[in-house]
């Protein structure tokens, strides 16, 4: 077997978590335990999980409901809310059943990002409750920190509400602590892809970050343990132009780009994406007063809905030099045009480190995988 056909068991048990969590949330819904949706970074699980309740991810990545969501949604519209929202009225519909997990909610904790989603948001409440918590959207500003906190408090009566349970200041800390050892195992993780051959192609890593918010934090924990131990003592190493990809969610699903870069010969180092590094790069301080701590971590991550949003072309800057990148996929869902308006500053500030950019813009259709190939593929050939 070549060093590199070397399978990580522990890559299989995030494949095969599947069936094994929508069972666990099944129970768990079944002895009285409420299970909150969410569909974006900025609410915090930890909140969620000290007052006693279960998460899981809605953010779809599959086409499938999109041909549903589009009987009430426009079609020039991002394919992450078209899909989201056609898997909520899919299971009221009872058409798939693909995803159990959507039907199996109590309640949605939505978040004021994108307009899209916004609006979405307004049609999402006729099928499962929804509670949008706003953002301040110029997290600089002198009031940001302390409104982002009052939205916290208010999300707090919220699931307290929901749950019955009062969540307490040590139970947010225990989060807060359990929350942290995740994002130290992944960052360990992609410490390991910072060498001259990684022992993880992006496409795998990928999965696994997609799992972050569907498995429990238990399972996820247990597995990236796992996975870095595997990691750490099989010779598996990979080779090929070192390419970042940055921009737009890819939730569970949407495969497609990341797939296309590695089956041309590229080798994807480190995303700049939710389904990457701002999933987990910051930690939340443990040794402050746990709301504001969450607070000050979470109005960190640098979403295209920030203004401005220097944060993050410093981070795909020091992400480009640290991870030793050739060059830049810049990824756009179609339609997203926070992620698509932003790219002219990343482009603009990577080419005053010498870094190439490929832009690609894309929905979760195959049409246009061809041409991605074709592009891609004269890409690499530039930067070998
Ligand atoms: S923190 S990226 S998860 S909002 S839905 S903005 S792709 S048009 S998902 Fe997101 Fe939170 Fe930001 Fe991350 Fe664009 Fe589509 Fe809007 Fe999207």
């Amino acid at each position: 077997m070549a060093e590199n056909d070397i399978i990580l068991r522990s890559l299989d048990l995030f494949k095969e978590a599947f069936p094994g969590r929508i069972n666990q949330i099944l129970k768990s819904k079944e002895g009285g335990k409420k299970i909150v949706g969410t569909l974006c970074l900025y609410v915090p699980d930890e909140l969620i999980y000290a007052c006693g309740a279960d998460r899981v991810i809605l953010c779809g990545g599959r086409s499938a409901p999109i041909e549903a969501a589009e009987e009430y949604l426009p079609r020039n519209l991002c394919p992450l809310i078209k899909s989201s929202f056609g898997s909520v009225i899919d299971q009221k519909c009872s058409k798939t059943k693909s995803c159990p997990h959507f039907g199996m909610v109590d309640l949605i904790v939505a978040e004021a990002t994108c307009d899209g989603k916004k609006k979405m948001y307004e049609l999402l409440d006729k099928y499962i409750p929804t509670h949008v918590m706003d953002l301040p959207q110029k997290p600089e500003n002198q009031n940001a920190l302390e409104y982002y906190i009052k939205e916290l408090e208010s999300l707090k009566d919220v699931l307290e509400n929901l749950t019955g349970n009062k969540i307490t200041d040590t139970q947010l800390r225990n989060e807060i602590k359990s929350a942290n050892e995740t994002r130290k195992l992944l960052r360990a993780i992609y410490e390991l892809r910072k060498s001259d051959s990684p022992p993880i192609r992006g496409t795998e890593i990928l999965k696994v970050v997609q799992q972050m918010h569907f498995l429990s934090p238990d399972e996820f924990k247990k597995n990236l343990v796992l996975l870095l131990d595997e990691l750490n003592v099989t010779k598996r190493e990979f080779s090929g132009p070192r390419i970042m990809i940055s921009g737009c969610p890819m939730a569970a699903g949407n495969m497609k780009v990341p797939e296309i870069i590695e089956n041309q010969g590229g080798l994807i180092v480190v995303e700049e994406s939710c389904t990457g590094t701002r999933a987990f790069w910051d930690l939340v301080d443990e040794n402050k007063e746990p709301m504001r701590a969450i607070a000050e971590r979470y109005l960190k991550i640098p979403c295209a809905c920030m203004y401005p949003n220097e944060r993050r072309i410093n981070q795909i800057l020091q992400l480009a030099g640290d991870f030793n990148v050739d060059g830049v996929v810049y990824y756009t869902l179609q339609f997203c045009h926070g992620y698509n308006v932003e790219k002219y500053r990343v482009g603009e500030a990577l080419k005053k480190s010498g870094i190439p950019l490929l832009s690609i813009e894309s929905d979760y259709s195959g049409a246009d995988t061809e041409q991605i190939k074709t592009r891609v593929d004269a890409f690499l050939e530039m930067l070998e």
